[in-house]
């Protein structure tokens, strides 16, 4: 039977507030105010805690190695790295807050993995994301690739493909934009893929649709999925047009629930019922939990990210859902959650938890995790350094408050002390998960 691993994207020293993603409203609001990368990766370590403390497998992507000065380089910028930083400062500054973007903790968006049993090459599957919609997460993907080469390194058990062609035409965001529905008692499952635009269709959309339609069909040709186990969904553009950069910032589906807003998909009422009739084999009934634009309207659901939620398996049968501490504070959220656990579904508790400094760059419990479909056997091959446990979350409390600034504001950018705090920090890290030289290329 297929389980669930988590792999949470631990924030770096370098978190900053840059305003760098278009058409994600927190990052533009929060734009220029001092962050604290403290704070926030303590904020994501509890959130690994509680997930290992409800006994769901839980490991950790250790942050990238910023500033990305190869970026300033590829610009043309030459000299020490504090002439680098000084000149990008000067001529490019928006180069250089992308050369220091945190956003590779955000994992949802570093790969889609789909699930051996889905597959008729009968291994995981695993796709880096490109990320080129916006410059700085670009960077992410070949780090990324190099992660998941190592901790997932049979190739026995792992599939692992390239990113996608860095083109518009493939762009790729990754299982932000992908979800897998299944059947707790049985081995069957359906793949959502939900791209935000086509090649042929005009592009009228006040904000980018980062998913493209090819990049699903390939990942869905590549990774060899069998008959019947895959959908391909057009996103809503109105959604997109309301700050829904992600799918993920408005529809969530594990096991037999998908729980999603009114406007989540393009033509939705034929949707589900397409979505109804695939899963109807299935022994355990699927639950589709909607909530209309009267309940939330598209932009409450952004501003509380309620549908970034993270379904949590608590039991066979039942399903543990955590909510981001906005919700709690939304009345309207706070209602449907309340209709969440009223109605029948296999919702039992809802828990809240504050990620604030995250929320505020648009990443909420559910962009922050990777969900990886996996068997009891292939985690066995899992590189066990990364893995959660209780020493573990001990030591890496003590390693972020001996490392990270309480504060940073878009001046400390400029700080050549910072690049060696980030880099001692790092190789510390790097000694944690017994990955040493992981990001060298
Ligand atoms: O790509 N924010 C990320 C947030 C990603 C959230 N992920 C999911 N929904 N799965 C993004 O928009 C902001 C970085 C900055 O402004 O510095 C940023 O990249």
């Amino acid at each position: 039977m297929t389980k669930l691993l988590n792999l949470d994207g631990l924030t770096g020293p370098n978190h900053n507030y840059a305003g760098l993603a278009l058409g994600n409203l927190a990052s533009k609001q929060h734009q220029g105010e001092s962050s604290s990368p403290r704070a926030a990766a303590l904020q994501g370590l509890e959130k690994m805690w509680r997930l290992h403390q409800l006994g769901i497998p839980q490991g950790i992507i250790p942050p990238q190695t910023r500033p990305d000065l190869a970026l300033l380089y590829a610009a043309g910028f030459r000299g020490s790295p504090e002439q680098l930083l000084q000149q990008a400062w000067k001529r490019a500054p928006r180069l250089l807050e992308a050369c220091y973007s945190a956003s590779a903790m955000w994992a949802a968006n570093s790969a889609t993995v789909t699930a051996s049993v889905d597959s008729q090459d009968a291994r995981l599957q695993l796709t880096p994301a490109n990320l080129i919609s916006s410059l700085h997460r670009s960077r992410e993907s070949a780090d990324n690739g190099l992660f998941f080469r190592r901790c997932f390194a049979s190739s026995n058990y792992f599939h692992h493909h390239p990113p996608l062609p860095a083109q518009a035409s493939f762009a790729d965001e990754g299982a932000a934009n992908h979800c897998r529905l299944s059947d707790p008692n049985s081995d069957q499952a359906l793949n959502l893929f939900i791209y935000g635009r086509e090649e042929s269709a005009e592009h009228t959309a006040r904000y980018p649709a980062r998913q493209s339609r090819l990049a699903c069909e390939s990942i869905l040709r590549s990774h060899q999925l069998k008959g019947g186990r895959s959908l391909l969904i057009r996103q809503n553009p109105e959604a997109i047009n309301h700050g829904a950069f992600h799918n993920d910032v408005v529809a969530v589906g594990f096991r037999n629930l998908l729980l999603l807003h009114q406007q989540a998909f393009a033509s939705q009422p034929d949707l589900l019922g397409e979505i109804r009739k695939a899963c109807q084999t299935w022994q355990s009934p699927l639950y589709i939990f909607e909530v209309s634009n009267d309940e939330l309207t598209l932009d409450e659901a952004v501003s509380s990210y309620l549908f970034n939620a993270q379904l949590v398996p608590i039991s066979e049968n039942e399903i543990m859902m955590l909510a981001p501490e906005e919700c709690r504070e939304h009345p309207k959220a706070l209602q449907v959650c309340q209709r969440i656990l009223d109605e029948d579904n296999p919702v039992s508790d809802i828990e809240f938890i504050d990620l604030r400094q995250s929320m505020n760059n648009g990443g909420g419990p559910a962009c922050l995790r990777l969900a990886i479909p996996i068997t009891e056997q292939e985690l066995t091959q899992v590189h066990p350094g990364i893995m959660m446990s209780e020493p573990l979350y001990s030591e890496l409390q003590l390693w972020i408050c001996a490392h990270y600034r309480d504060r940073l504001t878009r001046e400390a950018l400029l700080d050549p002390q910072l690049i060696s705090e980030i880099e001692t920090a790092l190789e510390s890290l790097s000694k944690i998960l017994k990955l040493p030289g992981l990001y060298d290329h």
